[in-house]
C-alpha cells in the first residue's frame, strides 16, 4: 500500500453523517486492495477468506453465518489480508540500513508498514543493529538461556490471540514441559474478565450463543462494543433483527455509527438504491465504568414488579432448578441505593426503568459485550450483574437466549481451550500428566501485569512471544518497556516489525513466522491449522498464498524447534509432530475435552461446533448450579486514594484504521477524523469549563496513587459528542497513561477503559486546518 507515512498535512475533522458500511467501505476495500503492491493475488486471496478449504480471516473473533456466501470478509478483514500479504520484506539489507536506535524513532505505523520479516535476526549490540542468525544457532542460544535460569518460574511465553490451536497447544507443552505456567497472554488485556466471571457463574468461562440464537432472539443488548469498526459482521445480524422486530439495545457512552445505521456492501440493491437500515432500537449512553450500576438498577426493578405480582417477571422453574444464590443476590440488589446507582450510572432513573422494561418483556434475550465491560476495575462483577440478570429469567440454554461475550482475535478463545492459562484448571494438568509422563507444574504462573512486574524487579529474565506487540499492547508503556530491557534475553516470534523488537532485552532475536493467508508446507505436505470463533465453532484454514521467503517457518515449527533444543526429544519428538499437524491434532484430542475424533470433525464445511456444558444447562461449577453473585455496587469508580481531582475520564478506544497496534492509516472514518491520531475526544461544554479551545493542543497527564508521572503530549482536543465528564482518545498512543497497578479485581485486566486524567496546555498550541 502506498500510505502516507505522516500525520496528514490537510487532516480535519468533520462530523461523518453516512451509515456504516455503504459505498464508504466498499471505497476503502477497493483502495486497500489497489494499493497493495499484490493486488490481483490480494484479490483471489480474498474470496478465500472464511470460505471452506480457505483460510479463517485473520481479523476479528467474529464467526461465520451458516448461510454466508461466496464473499464472506468485511472492510476490516480485508484490510487485514491485505496487510499480511504485502510484497515488502524487511530483510538484512533493511536492518543493515537501520540502527535499532534509528528505528526507535519512527511511528508505530512506519515500522508495520515496511513489510514482512523474511529472516532470523539477532540483535548485535557493537552496530546497535539486528543481524542474520541461523535458524539452529537462534534455537540454540534461546536453549542456553533457558537453562541457565535458576528457575523456569524466571521466564515469560507470552502468546497473541492470533496462534493457531496447533501452535498454541505445542506452546503450552514445551512451556509446562519445561517447567512453568508463566503464560502472559493478550486474553489478560481483554476478555480475561468475561471468562473469571462466567466461570465462577455458570461454570464456563465462555458464551453461550451461536450464530442461530441471535436471529431467533426476540431482544439483543449491546454492551461496551463498537461492532461497525471492530466486528463488521456483526452489523447484519443486528439490523436482520431490527428489521424482523425484535428491540436492539446499545448502551455505549459514545454514539457509535454501526450501531445507528449499517448499508451492506455485498447488498447490491440496497447499495444502488443507496439505503441503509438501522441497527439499534434503542440507545443509552451510560457514565464510563457506570454498567454495573444500570445492570443493578435494572435488577431493582424487576425485583419490584415481580413483587407486584408474583410469577409475571422471574422464571422460578429455572430458578429452582438450575441455580442458587438467589436470596442473596435479591439482597443485595435491595442493599444497593437509587442515589448510588444513578449517580454511577449516569442515567436517569426513567432510562434504567426503560431498559428494565426492554428486558422484561422480550422473551429470548441475548446480552453481547466487549472491551467497555471488560476494561473496568469491577468487571468482574459487572459481567456477574449480566449472567444475574439472565439467570432471573432463564435466559440461558434455550434457543434464542445467551450471554455473547464478543471477542477479539481470531482465536484467542481457542488459545485458552488448548491450554494458554497461567492459573490451568486441574483438570488440564492432569490430563496431560496422564498422556505425556510428566508432572506439570501445579503452581499459578504469570498473568501479563505480573509479568511486567517481574521482568520489572528482576526476577524474570527471559521473555519469548508467540505473536503479539507486547511493548505496545501492555499499560504503562514507559514502565513495561523498562520491564523489557531488562530482561537478558527476548524473542520475538513475529510476521511484521513492531516496537517490540527494539525495545529487546541484551540478547534478542526475531524470529519470522507465516501468517494466516501464507501457505504452510512441512515434511508432510501442505497444512492446515485450526481456530474456534466467538461461538465455539472450531474450524480449518488454508494458507493461499507462497511465503515471501523459504527462511520463514510455521508457528508451530518454531515452537518445536525452540522446544528440541531447549529439552530434546522430550516428552515428545518435536520435530516429528511438526511433519503433519494431524499428529498434534492427535494430542489435541487425547487431552482436551470437545476434541473428540478431531480430524474427522473438521472436514465438515464450517467445521464443527465444541459445545457448551452451560448451552445445555449443565453447570460445571462445584455446586453444580449455576451461580446468582451477589456483588455490591463499588464504592466509587474513581480510585480512593486519587491525591487530585480528575478533569475527565479517559477510555483509550480504536480508530476504524487499526487493528489493535497495528495501525492501517491514520483515518477513523466514522468519527469524522482524517489524517490524525493524536487526538483527544471530549465534549464541547468541558472543553470550555476546562479553560480550552476545540482545536487546541494538549498534554494529558494520568493520576494514580504512586506519584509517578505519566503524560503523553501534544495531543489536538476535538470536540465531539461525548457525554459530560468524559474522554476518548485512541490506543496504543495513550497506553503511557495507563498505570500497570490499576486493573480488574479479580482479572488483572488493566483498566483502559477508566484513566482519571488532567489536561495541560501543550508547548506548541497549533489549530486545526
Ligand atoms: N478492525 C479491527 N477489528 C478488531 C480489533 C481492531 O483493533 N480493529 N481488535 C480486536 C480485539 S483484540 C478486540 S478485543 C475487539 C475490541 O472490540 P471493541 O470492544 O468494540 O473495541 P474498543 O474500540 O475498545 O471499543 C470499546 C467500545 O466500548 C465503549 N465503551 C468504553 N467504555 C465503556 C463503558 O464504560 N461502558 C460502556 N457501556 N461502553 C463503553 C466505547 O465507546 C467503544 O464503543 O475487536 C477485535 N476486532
Ligand atoms: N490502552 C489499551 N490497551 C489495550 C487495549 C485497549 O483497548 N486499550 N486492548 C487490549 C486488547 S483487547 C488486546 S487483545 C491486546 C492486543 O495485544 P497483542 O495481541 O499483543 O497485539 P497486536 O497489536 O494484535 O499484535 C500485532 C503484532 O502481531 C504480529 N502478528 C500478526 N499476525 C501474526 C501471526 O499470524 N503470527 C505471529 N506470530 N505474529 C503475528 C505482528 O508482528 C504485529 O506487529 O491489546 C490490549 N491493549
Ligand atoms: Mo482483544
Amino acid at each position: 500500500m502506498t500510505h502516507r507515512i505522516h500525520e496528514h498535512p490537510t487532516r480535519r475533522f468533520k462530523p461523518y453523517q453516512g451509515p456504516a458500511g455503504g459505498w464508504g467501505a466498499l471505497r476503502s476495500v477497493t483502495r486497500h486492495w489497489l494499493e497493495s503492491d499484490n493486488a490481483l493475488k490480494n484479490i483471489r486471496t480474498l474470496l478465500k477468506t472464511n470460505q471452506h478449504g480457505g483460510f479463517d480471516c485473520p481479523g476479528c473473533a467474529w464467526g461465520e453465518a451458516p448461510d454466508s456466501g461466496r464473499v464472506n470478509f468485511c472492510e476490516n478483514g480485508a484490510k487485514a489480508v491485505n496487510w499480511e500479504a504485502t510484497q515488502r520484506r524487511v530483510d538484512a539489507g533493511f536492518f543493515a540500513r537501520h540502527s535499532v536506535g534509528a528505528l526507535r524513532g519512527q511511528s508505530d505505523y512506519w515500522l508495520e508498514y515496511q513489510g514482512r520479516l523474511t529472516e532470523p535476526m539477532r540483535y548485535d549490540p557493537a552496530s546497535d543493529r539486528y543481524v542474520p542468525v541461523s535458524w539452529d544457532d537462534a534455537f540454540a542460544l534461546i536453549a542456553r538461556h533457558l537453562r541457565a535460569l535458576e528457575s523456569p518460574d524466571q521466564a515469560e511465553f507470552y502468546t497473541s490471540g492470533r496462534a493457531s490451536n496447533e501452535a498454541a497447544y505445542l506452546y503450552q507443552l514445551f512451556v509446562r514441559a519445561y517447567g512453568t505456567n508463566n503464560f502472559p497472554d493478550c486474553s489478560n488485556m481483554c476478555h480475561e474478565a468475561s471468562g473469571v466471571a462466567l466461570g465462577q457463574s455458570i461454570g464456563v468461562g465462555k458464551g453461550t450463543v451461536t450464530f442461530d440464537d441471535l436471529h431467533k432472539a426476540d431482544a439483543i443488548f449491546v454492551l461496551g462494543q463498537n461492532p461497525g469498526t471492530n466486528h463488521p459482521r456483526m452489523l447484519e445480524p443486528l439490523r436482520e433483527a431490527v428489521a424482523r422486530g425484535a428491540r436492539v439495545v446499545c448502551v455505549n457512552p459514545l454514539r457509535e455509527r454501526g450501531l445507528e445505521r449499517f448499508q451492506n456492501p455485498q447488498h447490491t440493491i440496497e447499495m444502488l438504491g443507496n439505503r441503509s437500515k438501522p441497527t439499534h432500537t434503542h440507545y443509552f449512553r451510560p457514565a464510563l465504568g457506570g454498567d454495573m450500576a444500570v445492570l443493578r438498577g435494572m435488577a431493582k426493578y424487576l425485583l419490584q414488579w415481580e413483587r407486584e405480582a408474583p410469577g409475571s417477571v422471574f422464571d422460578h422453574a429455572f430458578i429452582a432448578e438450575h441455580t442458587d444464590g438467589l436470596d442473596g443476590y435479591l439482597a443485595a440488589v435491595e442493599a444497593s441505593d437509587w442515589a448510588g446507582i444513578e449517580a454511577q450510572s449516569g442515567l436517569p432513573r426513567v432510562d434504567i426503568e426503560r431498559l428494565a422494561r426492554l428486558y422484561a418483556d422480550a422473551e429470548r434475550v441475548v446480552m453481547c459485550w466487549a472491551m467497555g465491560i471488560t476494561q473496568h476495575r469491577h468487571s468482574v462483577a459487572t459481567i456477574q450483574e449480566i449472567s444475574n440478570l439472565m439467570l432471573l429469567r432463564g435466559n440461558l440454554g434455550k434457543p434464542g437466549a445467551g450471554l455473547c461475550p464478543v471477542r477479539g482475535h481470531s482465536n484467542v478463545q481457542g488459545d485458552r481451550t488448548v491450554g494458554i492459562n497461567d492459573r490451568p484448571p486441574a483438570a488440564l494438568l492432569d490430563a496431560l500428566e496422564r498422556r505425556f509422563g510428566f508432572a506439570p507444574p501445579r503452581h499459578p504462573g504469570h498473568n501479563t501485569v505480573e509479568a511486567i512486574q517481574a521482568m520489572l524487579d528482576g526476577r524474570s529474565k527471559v521473555f519469548i512471544g508467540l505473536g503479539g506487540n507486547f511493548a505496545q499492547a501492555t499499560p504503562d508503556s514507559t514502565r513495561t518497556h523498562q520491564a523489557l530491557r531488562n530482561c537478558a534475553l527476548t524473542v520475538q516470534i513475529s510476521t511484521k516489525l513492531n516496537r517490540s523488537h527494539l525495545m529487546h532485552g541484551q540478547d534478542a532475536l526475531i524470529l519470522p513466522c507465516l501468517g494466516r493467508t501464507d501457505i504452510d508446507l512441512q515434511a508432510g505436505g501442505e497444512q492446515a491449522v485450526t481456530v474456534e470463533d466467538s461461538f465455539s465453532m472450531v474450524h480449518a484454514s488454508h494458507g493461499q498464498l507462497r511465503p515471501l521467503s523459504t527462511q520463514m517457518r510455521s508457528e508451530p515449527a518454531i515452537v518445536a524447534g525452540i522446544a528440541d533444543a531447549t529439552l530434546g526429544a522430550w516428552p515428545v519428538d518435536w520435530l516429528w509432530l511438526v511433519e503433519d499437524y494431524a499428529r498434534i491434532r492427535a494430542l489435541i484430542a487425547d487431552t482436551i475435552p470437545g476434541f473428540a475424533d478431531f480430524e474427522q470433525r473438521l472436514a465438515a464445511p464450517g467445521g464443527f461446533y465444541l459445545g457448551n456444558a452451560a448451552a445445555r444447562r449443565e453447570w460445571s461449577t462445584p455446586g453444580g448450579k449455576a451461580r446468582f453473585q451477589a456483588n455490591a455496587l463499588p464504592a466509587s469508580l474513581l480510585h480512593e486514594k486519587l491525591a487530585e481531582q480528575p478533569d475527565l475520564i479517559l477510555q483509550t478506544l480504536r480508530s476504524h484504521d487499526q487493528y489493535n497496534t497495528t495501525i492501517y492509516g491514520l483515518d477513523d472514518r466514522y468519527r469524522g477524523v482524517k489524517g490524525q491520531r493524536r487526538v483527544i475526544f471530549a465534549n464541547e461544554a468541558d472543553i470550555l469549563r476546562l479553560g480550552f479551545k476545540p482545536g487546541q493542543k494538549v498534554d494529558i497527564r494520568s493520576l494514580w496513587e504512586d506519584g509517578i508521572e505519566r503524560r503523553v503530549d501534544g495531543f489536538t482536543l476535538l470536540a465531539f459528542d461525548v457525554p459530560a465528564g468524559q474522554a476518548a482518545a485512541y490506543y496504543p498512543e495513550t497506553n503511557p497513561l495507563v498505570p500497570l497497578e490499576s486493573f480488574g479485581d479479580g482479572s488483572f485486566t488493566p483498566t483502559s477503559k477508566f484513566v482519571a486524567i488532567r489536561l495541560e496546555p501543550a508547548g506548541d498550541d497549533g489549530r486545526i486546518v
